[in-house]
């Protein structure tokens, strides 16, 4: 069986390094948190498998070759005539911050069923991987990932839920208690120090977490970007500083850290390897244009967060 199954929206993504209504050159890639987490983890040498909607198209083609080449796993993915591939386009801001444009309402992703991702489950897998960007997406989609999370419970397979809120998808009022009932049920839960109290009550993190490790949560994680991580479990708390790296990109640094903590989880590793190993990802994603484009194989692990002017012979 695969070590991690992730089930999400990919999507083509397009670059551009300037505002977009000044037009130029586009650089187009793949983007979306789950694939990003299948990439990351693929690299290091795990066996993955995503499950998902993309359209008959192009793009869909796009998400799939990409997919494959990436060493992941996409046997049970179901490509939908007729339905279009999700896309979303980030350009630069003046000033220089990263903006998101999304272009995924009524894509294949957000026609996503129980049922399509039911193979998927049958399959098994150590670890199933989700985000709260998919119930976002529709009635359909959160019936899914409901569903995905009940199976994994059902069949002894670890769930990892990255809280990932989207404030472009939906408002926080609809999302609360949406991410709260999930988060509840899963036995890895990832949120950045934002999402947090959208994933539990509680004044403060303190509290936060400790609803959510006496809900049953075996590991609460906390992002914190550029100063860091934490995670919790019920032996208590350790911290780790970010590394310092050259930031070209931010975005999928999340999903990259999530990617390096599971890889040390399905090592066998300790909370203090697991909070390292996401933190090396999560440093390679920020140094590099792209969500995943920059992420490292196992051997290349060593070589994350040392100066960049620095040529490794
Ligand atoms: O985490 C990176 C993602 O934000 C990006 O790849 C797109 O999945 C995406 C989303 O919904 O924002």
């Amino acid at each position: 069986i695969a070590d991690v199954l992730t089930i999400g929206e990919a999507m083509a993504a397009l670059y551009s390094d300037h505002p977009l209504r000044l037009g130029g050159e586009l650089r187009l890639s793949v983007a979306g948190a789950e694939t990003n987490v299948a990439i990351g983890l693929a690299r290091l040498g795990h066996r993955v498998r995503w499950s998902g909607r993309v359209g008959d198209d192009e793009l869909g083609a796009l998400v799939q070759r990409t997919l494959r080449a990436e060493q992941v796993d996409i046997t049970d993915a179901v490509v939908a005539p007729g339905e279009p591939t999700g896309m979303l386009l980030f350009d630069r801001a003046p000033g220089g911050a990263t903006r998101v444009h999304y272009r995924r309402a009524g894509s294949a992703a957000s026609r996503l069923t129980p049922e399509d991702i039911s193979p998927a489950m049958a399959h098994g897998a150590r670890v199933l991987h989700v985000t709260g960007i998919t119930p976002a997406l529709g009635a359909s989609p959160a019936a899914a990932i409901r569903y995905a999370i009940a199976q994994a419970r059902a069949t002894g397979t670890s769930v990892c839920l990255d809280v990932n809120y989207r404030s472009t998808l939906w408002p926080a009022e609809q999302a609360t208690p949406v991410l709260r009932e999930l988060s509840t049920g899963v036995d890895v839960l990832v949120a950045s120090e934002e999402e947090l109290p959208l994933a539990a009550e509680g004044d403060g993190e303190a509290s936060q977490v400790t609803a959510l490790l006496a809900a049953g949560v075996r590991e609460v994680v906390v992002k914190r970007g550029g100063r860091g991580a934490s995670a919790y479990t019920r032996q208590g708390r350790h911290d780790i500083s970010a590394r310092a790296v050259d930031v070209v990109n931010t975005v999928g640094a999340g999903d990259a850290f999530t990617a390096g903590y599971l890889s040390a989880l399905l090592d066998g590793a300790p909370v203090a390897q697991r909070l390292d190993r996401g933190a090396a990802l999560g440093a390679a994603a920020v140094a590099s244009t792209g969500d995943w484009e920059g992420l490292p194989s196992r051997a290349e692990l060593h070589g994350v967060g040392r100066p960049t002017q620095e040529a490794l012979r």
